[in-house]
């Protein structure tokens, strides 16, 4: 059975960027449901319930036709809300670090070039999806969007290392309809640490 991973903060932790409600509803309501329908979609299948989220979500055509969609939709709801919280932390923010600010550089010429580029793919998500940063095959950085819960882990040749979830139940209790207002918010709760590391865990 897949689990809720825990919050790795306090539910206000991210006031005032990401309230104190939406950070509740999202998690316990939103990313549990995601969980509980993994589960659900599973439940005729043992064999697949020992795969990992990785594994279903780069394995998606070989999964049985009345499960796929279900698996594709809360296996990445569940992938890309777990990435999620661990980007973000009170008193985030500042400049990327280490290696993967060079790279940043190298890549993009700036950082603030990266933002621009990343902030343009967010507020142009039509509907709900999630705008990324990823490492592609050939070691440089992409920024790319996905409809729904779509990952671009099963494109088979990005692995995000970065990630915002700009469907409307992630601001619209406090931004409302101003989606450009809440994606300039985010960048002051970016745990720059953990991306690092995220980095790191794909180039090594
Ligand atoms: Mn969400």
């Amino acid at each position: 059975m897949f689990k809720l991973p825990q919050l790795p903060y306090a539910f206000d932790a991210l006031e005032p960027y990401i309230d104190t409600m939406t950070m509740e509803i999202h998690y316990t309501k939103h990313h549990q449901g995601y969980v509980n329908n993994l589960n659900k979609a599973l439940e005729a299948y043992p064999a697949l319930q020992q795969k990992s989220l990785h594994e279903l979500l780069t394995g998606l055509d070989a999964l049985p036709a009345d499960i796929r969609t279900a698996v594709r939709n809360n296996a990445g709801g569940d992938a890309n809300h777990s990435m999620f919280w661990t980007i973000m932390q009170k008193n985030g923010g500042g400049q990327p670090k280490g290696q993967v600010a060079q790279q940043i550089n190298k890549t993009f010429g700036s950082f603030e070039a990266m933002q621009e580029q990343f902030n343009n793919t967010a507020k142009t998500v039509f509907g709900s999806g999630w705008a990324w940063l990823s490492v592609g095959k050939d070691g440089k950085l992409v920024i790319s969007s996905t409809p729904n819960q779509d990952t671009p882990v099963s494109a088979g040749n990005m692995s995000p290392i970065l990630g915002l979830d700009v469907w409307e139940h992630a601001y619209y209790l406090k931004y409302q309809n101003k989606r450009p207002d809440y994606i300039n918010s985010w960048w002051h709760v970016i745990n720059w640490d953990q991306v690092e590391e995220n980095y790191r865990t794909v180039i090594e």
